[in-house]
């Protein structure tokens, strides 16, 4: 596509349809927060309390989505996510601070109620940013941290069974959801977070974007974060939440670094644009914030002392992204 039409559209999608996310920010030297999906909102309102009783940036992150993951109604994050094809829940998250570019980060980890709490101890407690498996599992007992024994959620095999089934062209519509969470503080400083299930019915060790850091999440204490939901393996090939964070650093407003992405994305990929699940929030150093998905329907959280609200994030069709879902170049 000419840049002329790819400015165009990129202008069009921002002025048409999110403009609310456009024009609003959050007051300077006032935090923000933004999350994944309505029920994100329960986990930002916890990190601006968290915020105002003087937790840290990163007891926000973590506050924040421990009240996603304890939603025992949600299907898609927590110990009541979505099950992989053997019937067992693995869970991914990960944390990252922006002052100091430190991470944590757990994967396809089992029978821990509090993933991101894992991955919080990770980068605390170990000299290492990633623990995966039984390892991860492990280290979690060993710091404390509740879980339930794997063979009781086994136990539930059959009923997760029949709520999801791996059938690779046919995924159910709703068999996913991460929570990614994203917190700037009034010092200016930023960190973030994710939690997930994963993509139901995935295959047993499979492993998404979400713990995976600068692919699910990525902060820059310079510029901004973003944070991804969506089909982690068109997320992980691209790094997608730094290249969202590029797009910032280049001057790009929120919401339109993450339609950028999408539209670099679908560029290279020959999928057609439903077909890709991507889906990213992002915020910057100025309070700014913006989300956007390859189809429609992507809706997300944003919190501040002023308001705290679901937004829709600019959706990008099909047309929007070019024939064929791709080559748009
Ligand atoms: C994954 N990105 O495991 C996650 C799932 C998700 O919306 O966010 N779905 O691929």
């Amino acid at each position: 596509m000419p840049s002329t039409r790819r400015q165009f559209l990129t202008s069009s999608l921002i002025m048409g349809t999110s403009i609310q996310s456009v024009r609003a920010k959050a007051a300077p030297g006032e935090p923000l927060i933004v999350s994944t999906w309505p029920f994100g909102k329960a986990g930002n309102d916890k990190a601006l309390d968290t915020l105002k009783n003087k937790g840290s940036l990163l007891d926000a992150v973590e506050q924040g989505i421990r009240v996603v993951e304890s939603d025992e109604k949600n299907r898609s994050v927590g110990i009541t996510g979505l099950p992989n094809a053997a019937g067992v829940v693995q869970q991914d998250a990960c944390i990252m601070n922006g002052s100091d570019h430190n991470a944590g980060s757990v994967a396809a980890i089992e029978g821990i109620l509090h993933p991101i709490t894992a991955a919080r101890r990770v980068m605390e407690n170990t000299p290492h940013v990633m623990l995966v498996g039984d390892g991860a599992r492990e280290f979690a007992i060993r710091e404390g941290l509740e879980s339930i024994k794997v063979d009781s959620q086994k136990l539930h095999k059959e009923w997760h069974q029949k709520q999801i089934q791996l059938i690779p062209n046919k995924r159910p519509k709703d068999n996913h959801d991460t929570v990614a969470l994203l917190v700037l503080d009034r010092k200016g400083h930023i960190a973030g977070g994710c939690s997930t299930s994963g993509w139901g019915g995935k295959l047993p060790g499979r492993v998404g974007d979400s713990p995976i850091i600068g692919s699910g999440l990525y902060v820059d204490n310079e510029v901004g974060a973003a944070g991804a939901t969506g089909l982690g393996e068109n997320v992980m090939r691209y790094c997608a939440s730094f290249m969202v964070v590029d797009y910032m650093r280049q001057g790009l407003h929120p919401e339109e670094a993450c339609v950028r992405t999408i539209q670099r994305i679908a560029a290279i990929d020959p999928k057609s644009a439903a077909d890709l699940h991507l889906n990213f929030v992002a915020l910057d150093k100025k309070g700014r914030f913006g989300a956007a998905g390859s189809g429609s329907g992507f809706q997300y959280s944003v919190t501040t002392p002023n308001f705290s609200k679901v937004f829709e994030g600019s959706a990008l069709s099909k047309k929007d992204i070019g024939p064929e879902g791709g080559n748009t170049k």
